[in-house]
């Protein structure tokens, strides 16, 4: 019998198959593999299931999606796999999402090459102001190709905006803790009942509730991975001279730049950096390329 695993909580799995929602454990040589990773088994796999309702075995991934484990240990950690469409579900106030954490993601996603979008949620908060400058960066994302909506989880048009979104898909909702990713989802789907918590007043921060990823079903078609809050997006495994190709617009420009090993820092004839004076590159991507190619978690 096949499953697709809804949750993995270390000791058991919850598997979703024909005959109904169960629980598992892991077969003798998956339990092997799970010595030298931390999760052979993860959220989202298509698994085998033996006669017993044990997972002997694994479908090859689709894809995957990494996050390197925050020490400098060599573990990573696979948070969930057979993705169709990553959001991020950002905020611009309570908490803050900077476009740096916004854009690790996305060019993470590109690396994966898993499609990718971001739910600026918590509209109902933001003035007028504060709404023009998150407009202006939606906007800039769509630009590159990359769909971006300003919503509400208490705006039943921008719930039903978001629900046709994951229609028909396995979608996965990260973020930071507090930014209203399982409110959302509870918002779409009344049945989901996902504990949600508030934001710290002294520190404008979410409480990390959510502590496991978790699939859900959702009434409307489709699953949803609902995951724990971010404080960081680590660069898994990448080498500073490949980050600007994960830039969509950039990608396109770098070929023409002088020198085959550009940097895009202060090289003469760049093309990235004409591209940042002429407006085909938001100054902002450009800034935040700036500061993950210094960065110390990228090789060399
Ligand atoms: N004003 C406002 N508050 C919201 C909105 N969406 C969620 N919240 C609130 O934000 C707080 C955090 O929501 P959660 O859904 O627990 O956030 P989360 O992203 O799941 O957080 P973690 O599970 O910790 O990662 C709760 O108090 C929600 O009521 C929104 O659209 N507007
Ligand atoms: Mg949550
Ligand atoms: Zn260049």
């Amino acid at each position: 019998m096949n499953g697709r695993v809804l949750k993995s909580t270390g000791s058991f799995y919850k598997v979703n198959t024909p005959d109904g929602i169960i629980e598992c454990k892991l077969g003798g040589r998956l339990r092997l593999e799970e010595l030298k990773h931390t999760n052979p088994v993860s959220v989202g796999d298509i698994v085998i299931l033996s006669e017993e309702g044990l997972i002997i075995d694994i479908e090859p991934r689709q894809n995957y999606l990494i996050r390197k484990s925050v020490n400098l240990s060599k573990q990573t950690h696979i948070i969930a796999a057979n993705i169709d469409f990553i959001w991020i579900v950002a905020t611009y106030k309570q908490p803050r999402t900077s476009t740096g954490f916004i854009n690790r993601i996305l060019i993470t996603a590109e690396a994966y090459q898993i499609p990718c979008g971001i739910l600026y949620n918590k509209k109902d908060l933001l003035n007028d102001d504060d709404k023009d400058e998150v407009e202006f960066l939606t906007h800039a994302f769509k630009k590159i190709g990359y769909p971006a909506y300003l919503v509400s989880a208490y705006d039943k048009s921008d719930t039903d905006l978001v629900r046709n979104l994951l229609a028909g898909k396995t979608s996965l909702f990260t973020g930071h803790s507090g930014s209203g990713k399982s409110t959302l989802l509870n918002a779409i789907d009344s049945t989901l009942n996902i504990r949600t918590g508030d934001i710290s007043r002294k520190f404008e921060k979410g409480k990390h509730t959510t502590t496991f990823a978790e699939m859900f079903l959702l009434q409307s078609g489709g699953y949803v991975i609902d995951t724990p809050g971010l404080k960081e997006f680590g660069l898994a495994s990448m080498q500073k001279n490949e980050i600007s190709g994960y830039f969509r617009e950039m990608q396109a420009l770098r070929s023409k730049c002088k020198f085959y090993n550009c940097m895009h820092i202060n090289e003469p004839d760049c093309e990235i950096i004409r591209g940042v004076s002429d407006g085909r590159i938001a100054p902002f991507r450009y800034d935040d390329y700036l500061v993950m190619i210094t960065s110390d978690e990228v090789a060399d």
